[in-house]
C-alpha cells in the first residue's frame, strides 16, 4: 500500500467518523458499509487535502454515491468534496467504472460554499436517473442554487438550474414522478412556494403560491396530513419571536395553503417546529395556549402549554398531544387526552405543579435539585447532567410518572 493510498483512506475514514459524530441518532453510514477497497479506489482520485462533504439535507450521511444511473451495467460514482487549493469551493467529481476500474470523467467546480442537497432520481420517468445538486452561494442559508444533470453519451450534461431557499424532492401531484417543491425569496422580497416538474431537460412550473411576506423561513418538514395527503410544513419566524406555520399541498392542479393562518396553532407567540412527534408519518403542527390564570401575565411569564395537532386538507384539525414543556430545564410532561385544555401550571421554588382547572387538584409534581439535595423518600423522575427531577407527591393522580420525559429522549 503506497503512502498516498494510505493517506486517502485516512482522509475518507476521518471524514466519515466526523460526520457520524455530529448526528443525534445512530444512523447507518453508507460510506462505511461500502467495500473499503471501493472507497479507497475512489479516494485515489481526490486531490491532496480534499475534505469530503455531506449534503446538509441528506437522510443518509454520505459523500460518495455509487449507482448505475443509466442501467448499462457500469456503475457511476459521485464524490462531493471541498478543495482547499481552489478557494475551498465545492467540487463534484464524476467517475464511471469501466472494465472493473474507475475512470474519472469530470471534476466540476460548483461555485458552492457548501452542499445543501444531492439526489439521484428519475425525475422525468425515462428510466435514467438525473443528478440533482443544490448548494449555497452565500452563508445566509437562503441563497441556494440547484443544478440538474443528465448522463448523455457518457458525459454529465448540466440541463437546468433554479435558485431556491429550500428544496424538497417528492411526488406531490401523484403522477408517480418526483417533483421539486421549492421555497424561495424573490427579488421583490416576495416569498413563494413553487412546484416544478422536470421533463425534456427543463424545469417546468406546475403551480406557485405566495407565502407570508413578513416571515423568515426557519424550518421545513415534509410529511402527510391526517387524510394522507402529502404536504410541506414551513415554519417561519414573524416579528420579534412569533412563528407562522404554512402547510402547502397540491390539490386540483394548484398549490394551496391549509388552515386559518390566524388560529393559535398555525400562528404562535414563540417558535415551535412542525414535526412527526409519534412517528406515524403525519406531521404534527405545534401550537401553544395560555393556561388558566395567566391571561393577564406578561408574555415572558406565561408557562404556555403546547398542543400538537394533525391537520386535514380541509383545514380541520385534531389534538394528538398536549404537553407542559420546560425548554430551559429540558423536560416535558405529556398530558392525558381526558385532561386536554383542563390543566394549568403553578410555579414552586425549584419546581412546578400541574393543576386541574376543574377542582384545583394537583395532577403532577416536578421538583429539581442537585443529586445530594433530593429528599430520601421522593420518586426520581429523571436525571440530567447535574440536576435530578423528582416528585414528593404521594397521592395517585390522573397523570402517571411515565408522563415525565427528558428532552434528550426525543429524536428530532
Ligand atoms: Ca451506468
Ligand atoms: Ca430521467
Ligand atoms: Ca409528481
Ligand atoms: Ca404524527
Amino acid at each position: 500500500m503506497n503512502k498516498k493510498y494510505t493517506a486517502m483512506i485516512s482522509i475518507l475514514m476521518a471524514g466519515t467518523v466526523l460526520l457520524a459524530g455530529c448526528q443525534k441518532a445512530p444512523r447507518q453510514d453508507n460510506t462505511l458499509t461500502k467495500p473499503i477497497d471501493e472507497v479507497a479506489a475512489l479516494g485515489e482520485f481526490l486531490p491532496a487535502g480534499a475534505e469530503l462533504l455531506t449534503p446538509k439535507k441528506a437522510e443518509k450521511k454520505q459523500s460518495i454515491y455509487m449507482e448505475d444511473l443509466n442501467k448499462d451495467g457500469n456503475q457511476e460514482a459521485f464524490l462531493l468534496y471541498r478543495d482547499p487549493n481552489d478557494n475551498r469551493q465545492v467540487h463534484m467529481m464524476f467517475l464511471v467504472k469501466e472494465n472493473g476500474a474507475w475512470q474519472k470523467k469530470a471534476d466540476m467546480e460548483t461555485g458552492f460554499i457548501d452542499v445543501d442537497t444531492f439526489d439521484l432520481a428519475d425525475l422525468d420517468g425515462n428510466g435514467t436517473q438525473e443528478v440533482t445538486l443544490g448548494g449555497g452561494l452565500s452563508d445566509s442559508g437562503h441563497d441556494n442554487q440547484l443544478y440538474i444533470y443528465e448522463l448523455q453519451n457518457g458525459t454529465l450534461e448540466q440541463k437546468a438550474e433554479l435558485s431556491y431557499d429550500t428544496l424538497q424532492i417528492s411526488d406531490f401531484n401523484d403522477d408517480q414522478m418526483p417533483d421539486l417543491m421549492v421555497l424561495s425569496k424573490k427579488e421583490n422580497e416576495m416569498r413563494t412556494a413553487g412546484l416544478y416538474s422536470y421533463a425534456e431537460g427543463r424545469i417546468n412550473p406546475i403551480s406557485e403560491i405566495e407565502l407570508d411576506p413578513e416571515g423568515t423561513l426557519e424550518h421545513v418538514a415534509l410529511g402527510t396530513l391526517a387524510d394522507g395527503k402529502k404536504a410541506l410544513f414551513a415554519d417561519s419566524g414573524i416579528g420579534a419571536h412569533s412563528m407562522l406555520t404554512e402547510i402547502i399541498v397540491y390539490e386540483n392542479g394548484n398549490l394551496k395553503k391549509v388552515g386559518d393562518p390566524s388560529d393559535s396553532i398555525l400562528m404562535k407567540p414563540y417558535p415551535l417546529y412542525s414535526r412527526d412527534i409519534n412517528g406515524d408519518g403525519i406531521v404534527e403542527v405545534g401550537g401553544m395556549y395560555i393556561p388558566k390564570g395567566y391571561e393577564d401575565a406578561a408574555m415572558a411569564d406565561i408557562p404556555f402549554l403546547y398542543t400538537y395537532k394533525d391537520y386535514c386538507s380541509d383545514g380541520s384539525f385534531q389534538t394528538v398531544e398536549e404537553r407542559y414543556s420546560d425548554s430551559g430545564r429540558h423536560f416535558y410532561v405529556t398530558i392525558p387526552t381526558e385532561l386536554h385544555e383542563n390543566v394549568t401550571i403553578k410555579r414552586l421554588d425549584n419546581g412546578i405543579h400541574l393543576i386541574s382547572t376543574v377542582g384545583d387538584k394537583v395532577l403532577f409534581e416536578v421538583k429539581w435539585a442537585p443529586q445530594d439535595a433530593v429528599p430520601a423518600n421522593s420518586t426520581v423522575l429523571g436525571t440530567a447532567k447535574d440536576i435530578v427531577f423528582y416528585s414528593e407527591w404521594k397521592e395517585e393522580t390522573k397523570i402517571p410518572t411515565s408522563a415525565f420525559h427528558l428532552m434528550e429522549e426525543e429524536i428530532n
